[in-house]
């Protein structure tokens, strides 16, 4: 796939800031389904955490029956589940809000995909036994520092409605593509919450806790809420579910291109649901044709891969975008839902390219 003489030619990520590390996935180079360790995106908030021996130990806590403490040895006799998952940063793709939001300025980078497997927190929840009360389970991360516009040194913590939480494809992973997590995903306990945005797949668990009201941690209070307006918090909401959504890989944008046959490619995903069809234009939205679905291997939380085959013979310079629309009749809009910090932008994609 890559130059064979100079085998050091290959894909990196690309970087947004070290300290914390923020990078992200080259997405157009990823042509498997599954991302491979040196490609996935990181994202974090913090300092990577320092892990001691007491990390093998999960405690559950709070409005449970019985309080229990797992070792990772318990953890892996229990039935486990193996998923392939799209984890998706609520930021990817940031960038191409207008008017411009600050943050981390994502490109269509934010985003991997590959396989999870681990226990159902249900099995785990199912161990300690729930007091009536129980309303939602927080699951806090090793991470913690300061960070701006968040008062106060807090760890990485995020609470789960009961519902999601007790979902059976709701797992604490142990693996990541057969391989124990890598240390920066989260080593060696992760939450994965299918069907979210990636800031709910807490990493680096350190411990969960069953509340009986509602968390107010700042990564879902403050961080990760839809502020739809610029000068208030009027109408907000949490960021949960991933929006339907499509990335063209191929051409790149801007490319120059000869008359001919091209095939352009790309993938399409969804939170709720399943990709029932991708369309493309090549004239800047007017027309939309089909996209070939591939089909094989399709599970409900993984990107698929489409393809269209453009003929052009007239030089000139073109507007090609693809659009997605998923089972439960969500379309990607033509222009995305602006919200203040920029999260979940799923406007059709959107490339140019000049065929000479
Ligand atoms: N403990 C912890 N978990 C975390 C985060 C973090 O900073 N600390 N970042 C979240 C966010 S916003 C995203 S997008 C994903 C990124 O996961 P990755 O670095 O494995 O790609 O992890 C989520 N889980
Ligand atoms: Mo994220």
């Amino acid at each position: 796939m890559y130059n064979q003489r100079f085998p050091d030619i290959k894909p990196y990520l690309k970087t947004h800031s070290l300290m914390p590390e923020n990078q992200e996935t080259p997405i157009a180079f990823i042509k498997k389904d599954i991302v491979e360790n040196p490609l996935f995106y990181r994202r974090n908030h913090f300092p990577y955490p320092m892990l001691s021996s007491s990390f093998y130990w999960l405690p559950i806590n709070g409005a449970v029956k019985e309080p229990k403490l797992f070792s990772m040895q318990e953890l892996i006799q229990f039935p486990a589940k193996k998923l392939k998952v799209v984890l998706e940063c609520a930021g990817d793709k940031r960038s191409f809000f207008e008017p411009k939001v600050y943050g981390e300025q994502w490109g269509n980078g934010g985003i991997s995909q590959g396989y999870w497997k681990g226990v159902p927190l249900k099995a785990l929840l199912e161990q300690t036994g729930l007091k009536d009360d129980a309303k939602e389970v927080i699951v806090e991360g090793y991470d913690y520092g300061k960070q701006p516009g968040i008062d106060g040194i807090h760890r990485f913590a995020r609470s789960l409605p009961l519902e999601k939480a007790l979902h059976p494809d709701t797992i604490i992973a142990y693996e990541y593509n057969h391989q124990p997590i890598p240390f920066k995903h989260g080593y060696p306990l992760r939450l994965i919450v299918p069907g979210w945005y990636a800031m709910a797949s807490v990493k680096w668990v350190r411990q969960i806790t069953v509340i009986d009201s509602h968390f107010n941690g700042p990564f879902q209070s403050i961080d990760y809420v839809y502020y739809p307006h610029k000068d208030n918090n009027n109408d907000s909401f949490p960021v949960t579910n991933i929006n339907v959504n499509s990335t063209i890989q191929k051409p790149n944008n801007m490319q120059i291109l000869n008359a001919g046959r091209h095939t352009i490619k790309g993938i399409a995903w969804t939170g709720k649901g399943t990709i029932q069809r991708v369309e493309i234009s090549t004239d800047n939205g007017q027309t939309w044709s089909y996209a070939t679905i591939k089909s094989d291997h399709r599970s409900q939380y993984e990107w698929v891969s489409w393809s269209y085959e453009w003929v052009v013979s007239e030089k000139g310079e073109y507007t090609i975008m693809s659009k997605a629309t998923d089972s439960y009749h969500q379309t990607q809009p033509m222009s995305p839902f602006w919200n203040r910090k920029g999260y979940g932008y799923n406007a059709a994609d959107c490339i140019r390219v000049k065929v000479e």
